[in-house]
């Protein structure tokens, strides 16, 4: 992964595009902490905003910061939603998922009229699937769900974390699936998201608005 420095610089630039009166979805990750942090700054200043979080995690660190939150029954669109990326690819698609957050980030995402997605250098690829692809599964029949997974030539793991299966916010089970590299991520995520026990999955495909980059001598890109 990048630089503190260059994930800092590109969250700083997406805050730029946050106005007053919006309802903001705050992303979830190291990138997203800092697209946070500069937000309850401009809020300290003065900036009249409304957030969703993507994440508990990002819940309470908005709540610590003073940003006010709202829920998805006190609006039904958000103005602009900033995350960060597991990866980019040249058509501005997307891994994301690497927090385990992926489920409320695309829900948050699908929702918002801008995703602006904010990342270090290092998350920039010709091609998806370096990363292990995040899968949100449910639990009843995890077992059958990974192997219909591993059809699709894939390795399928059961996420852990601290020796246990990692839960996610939603009470669900990840499954990290690491293929040899993805041709074609749309016939990807809408095969994958027909396997019964499947909630989601982490491509974002068509749905990232614009691109920051953080680069290491501290240039900042908007690559869309
Ligand atoms: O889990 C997620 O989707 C995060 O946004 C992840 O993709 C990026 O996390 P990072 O900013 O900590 O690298």
């Amino acid at each position: 992964g990048g630089t503190m420095e260059e994930k800092r610089i590109a969250a700083k630039r997406a805050v730029d595009y946050v106005h007053d009166g919006m309802i903001v979805g705050l992303g979830t990750g190291t990138t997203a902490y800092w697209a946070i942090k500069k937000l309850a700054l401009k809020v300290h200043e003065g900036l009249n905003i409304k957030a969703i979080a993507t994440s508990i995690q990002s819940e309470e660190l908005a709540r610590k910061l003073g940003i006010s939150l709202i829920s998805f029954s006190d609006i039904d669109e958000i103005d602009i939603t900033i995350d960060g990326a597991d990866e980019v690819d040249y058509n501005f698609n997307l891994i994301k998922g690497g927090g385990g957050a992926l489920l409320r980030e695309k829900i948050v995402a699908a929702a918002s009229k801008q995703l602006v997605i904010v990342v270090d250098q290092s998350k920039l690829v010709n091609r998806l699937g370096l990363f292990p692809l995040p899968v949100e599964i449910v639990k009843f029949g995890h077992e059958v769900t990974m192997k219909n997974l591993s059809k699709l030539q894939c390795k399928a793991k059961l996420r852990m974390k601290n020796e246990k299966v990692f839960v996610t916010d939603n009470g669900n089970y990840i499954v990290d699936c690491h293929f040899d590299s993805i041709e074609n991520p749309k016939e990807l995520h809408n095969k994958i998201n027909l396997i019964p026990g499947v909630v989601d999955n982490g491509l974002f495909v068509d749905m990232a608005d614009k691109v920051i980059v953080g680069y290491q001598n501290g240039e900042v890109k908007e690559l869309y």
